[in-house]
């Protein structure tokens, strides 16, 4: 950067002589709506939760059913089976050298025999086709149905989703009454909160359906209680709904029938004896956590519950508003909407909902104290879902959490970095099993009992990367909110240790250089010596030790050692056909379409490659990317609307945005290369994974802001179609708040926050600025 384009300016404006945004008033349209019930769980139903919990909605006019889950109700583990071993193989190390020498020799087939047989992890099946053994499962705890006892055709009928005020709602008229259900999940209440009202005296009954051996049933003053356990692990759980009506309450046949009611509010709790805690995971006092929190209910009314989600969120989702054009379809079903989008007709409400959808299940799903998202957010109607609906850590894990700090919900990103806690001690065995090494590890396939050791099938299990790809996550963390204490207490614990396995695994090529042997580029091309995306998750992983080093000022012997190893770490390499090489070998296949992109991670999520200063690689990145194409799964168009945001291609990423958009249903889509949206806007993989939403909505904010380079981009790669639009509250790295309007696809006005006195760079297409943050605590650039 040559010191001419350098201008230090200090802004002491008065923030709302110059704000486009203050006659802004906020965004009423925020709502997914439809006008009949849904059918289907999958596709169809509404999400909410209480961080805890998570509940789909179907919204039936004669039977409404709302199936819940608890985020820790798992089968699997310890107590399933007294085998269970955390997935580890004892000493199979000790087969590493010979792995080794067979890929040195060219002998991968060997090489991959050997290393099926002997580097992957252990389950136990005891029943034949158990799926996933004792590695276990995530549970659904059941359905909820309620009969409203009334007959008649409905007319006004609407089911909705509420993002501004975080909760659902339906109503309809039938037989000129009305009729009316509101639905929540309050964090700080620990609870779920149903409300039922009508203008006629209506007649209700409840009952619960579990898929779970029942210990107990009981219905005691006005609480319904059920205990039970999961058949193989015995976790015990107690679920209970808090009758209050005006109507008359009677239990009986399993049913909770209640009668002449205007209104009948339903409080649900849930909880298990589990804890996030190695090696046994049990323990949770779960009676008395829902003992306490019914009784914190206990002298409030709903309004005063709902009053109280409310606020709480509200203080995280509006921290973000997002306007990127007209919002003219607002009064369209969002299943019409999505389907009119995608034949062409353009709907930046749309768009904007889709945003904030994600923000508003990330609020629901994961808040601290909680078990992070797993690959269906907290939401899981089966016991026996697709891929354990666990915690995937090749991409999906960390795309979860992606949207966490640029769009300022960093509070929902803490129950990621517990589970990355307790990963730590199983993890470090399974380093030192498989590998002999120092430092912790994970792999591709996660559950909430310590299974650190590489999945059970090589081709999609070997991952030893994962670990280090969450540290990201860690020093992100702390980028962006500038919190030294997260990174000295858990940031930076966390990434050394990981970094340890890195120190001790790469070995020296021919060349001098460090690679990774063996290696597995996820679920793609076999095994191989050297998979590229290993060598960025290493160099990215000790880049970040030693920025958080110089931080915090600590551990010089670690940093040299860090600094050595980083720079002899084999480089992003361009191939033979201009692409960016995703093996040490020179191998990739111009025709391939495979989902995983994983040797663009320098480009995304990390920071090895970049437009500006490396550009040769990065126009290498853009021929792969060319070359796998437009398609893919869910999670695969989030992240190459990300990767085409970071090429500052913004029409591209947006037109792979649209693609993510594109209506599916449960039927009519391959597995393999899917991709698109269901009615209720969640994420075809297919089937459903909430990985894609979030990738989606960390792509539109990449899209508007960028700081990975340590300057803020502003407005780097917006899209022609966004042509007029405000953005407020977004999170750059260095601890900013960026808020910014733009005219005919040009910064017209823009307000950065930060502390007083820290210095910084921002970027307006190719004039970089530096400023300091003035007293007032902004700048404002117009
Ligand atoms: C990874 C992906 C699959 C799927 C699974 C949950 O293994 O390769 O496409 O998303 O995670």
């Amino acid at each position: 950067m040559k010191n001419d384009t350098f201008r230090l300016i200090l802004f002491f404006s008065i923030a709302s002589m110059f704000s486009c945004s203050s006659k802004r008033t906020k965004d009423k349209h925020l709502e997914l709506w439809y006008d009949k019930p849904a059918n289907e769980w999958m596709t169809e139903a509404l999400p909410f939760g209480n961080g805890y919990m998570g509940a789909m909605f179907f919204g039936g006019v004669e039977k409404e059913q709302i199936q819940f889950t608890e985020g820790t109700l798992w089968s699997g583990g310890p107590r399933s089976n007294t085998d269970y071993n955390y997935g580890n193989r004892p000493e199979a190390w000790k087969n590493l050298a010979k792995v080794r020498s067979l890929l040195d020799e060219g002998k991968t087939n060997e090489a991959h025999g050997l290393a099926s047989r002997e580097l992957t992890g252990v389950i136990h099946k005891k029943k034949e086709g158990a799926m996933f053994g004792d590695y276990g499962a995530q549970q659904t705890m059941g359905d909820l149905f309620v009969e409203i006892k009334h007959t008649g055709t409905p007319v006004n009928y609407k089911r909705e989703l509420d993002l501004t005020s975080g909760e659902g709602r339906v109503s309809y008229e039938m037989d000129g009454e009305s009729y009316s259900r509101t639905y929540l999940g309050s964090y700080p209440a620990k609870a779920m909160a149903y409300r039922f009202e009508s203008s006629a005296k209506t007649n209700y009954s409840i009952a619960y359906s579990s898929p779970h051996k029942k210990n107990k049933e009981a219905f005691f003053n006005s609480v319904y209680s059920f205990q039970g356990e999961v058949e193989d692990n015995r976790m015990q759980f107690e679920t209970c709904l808090k009758v209050d009506t005006d109507g008359d309450v009677i239990f009986e046949n399993e049913k909770i029938n209640v009668s002449g009611a205007r209104y009948l509010n339903l409080y649900h709790v849930a909880a298990t004896d589990y804890t996030l805690q190695f090696p046994e995971y049990t323990g949770n006092d779960f009676l008395a956590n829902n003992k306490i929190a019914l009784q914190k209910l206990e002298q409030k009314s709903f309004d005063e519950i709902r009053t109280i989600h409310q606020k709480d969120y509200k203080n995280l989702f509006e921290r973000v508003e997002l306007n990127l054009g007209e919002n003219s379809r607002d009064n369209i079903p969002a299943d019409r909407r999505l389907t009119e989008y995608a034949n062409g007709m353009p709907d930046p409400g749309l768009e904007q909902i889709y945003f904030q959808y994600s923000r508003y299940l990330m609020i629901a799903a994961s808040r601290p104290g909680t078990m992070p998202l797993n690959l269906q957010g907290k939401w899981n109607n089966s016991t026996n879902p697709p891929w354990a609906c666990d915690y995937h850590m090749n991409i999906n894990q960390q795309m979860l959490y992606w949207p966490a700090e640029v769009a300022n919900l960093d509070e929902c990103h803490l129950p990621l970095f517990d589970y990355m806690e307790s990963l730590v001690e199983p993890g470090k065995i399974s380093a030192k099993e498989f590998f002999n090494s120092r430092g912790w590890i994970v792999n591709t396939m996660n559950n909430p009992f310590g299974f650190t050791a590489p999945g059970w099938g090589f081709p999609w299990g070997f991952f030893p990367g994962g670990a280090a790809w969450l540290c990201q996550h860690v020093w992100e963390h702390y980028d962006f909110t500038r919190d030294k204490q997260f990174l000295e207490e858990t940031g930076f614990p966390l990434m050394k240790e990981a970094a340890l396995f890195w120190l001790d695994y790469l070995v020296e090529d021919e060349n001098g250089y460090l690679v990774s042997s063996p290696s597995y580029s996820p679920e793609h091309g076999g095994i191989s010596l050297g998979a590229s995306m290993d060598h960025q998750i290493a160099w990215d992983l000790l880049n970040n030790c030693i920025e958080a080093c110089n931080v915090l000022g600590i551990d010089d012997e670690f940093k040299r050692q860090a600094i050595k190893v980083r720079d002899k770490i084999l480089p992003p390499t361009i191939g033979s056909w201009g692409q960016l090489q995703e093996w040490k070998k020179d191998v990739d296949d111009p025709n391939n379409k495979h989902r995983h992109v994983s040797h663009l991670y320098a480009l995304h999520p990390g920071k090895q490659i970049t437009t500006k200063n490396t550009p040769d690689l990065s126009e290498a990145a853009k021929v792969s990317l060319n070359a796998r194409g437009d398609s893919g799964t869910g999670w695969s168009l989030a992240w190459k609307v990300n990767f085409w945001a970071r090429l500052k291609d913004g029409d591209r990423a947006y037109k792979l945005f649209k693609r993510l958009l594109r209506p599916t249903g449960q039927k009519g889509t391959d597995m393999m290369s899917g991709g698109g949206s269901y009615s209720n806007l969640l994420c075809a993989h297919p089937p459903f994974q909430l990985d894609g939403n979030m990738g989606g909505c960390a792509g539109i904010a990449e899209m508007l802001l960028q700081s990975h380079t340590g300057t803020l981009e502003l407005l780097p790669a917006l899209p022609t179609a966004w042509k007029n639009g405000h953005v407020k509250g977004l999170k750059a790295r260095g601890g900013f708040i960026v808020d910014m309007d733009w005219r005919d696809g040009v910064l017209v006005w823009a307000k950065i926050t930060g502390n007083p006195g820290v210095m910084s760079k921002y970027r307006l297409e190719n004039d970089v600025v530096e400023f300091e943050i003035p007293e007032n605590g902004n700048i404002i650039i117009n």
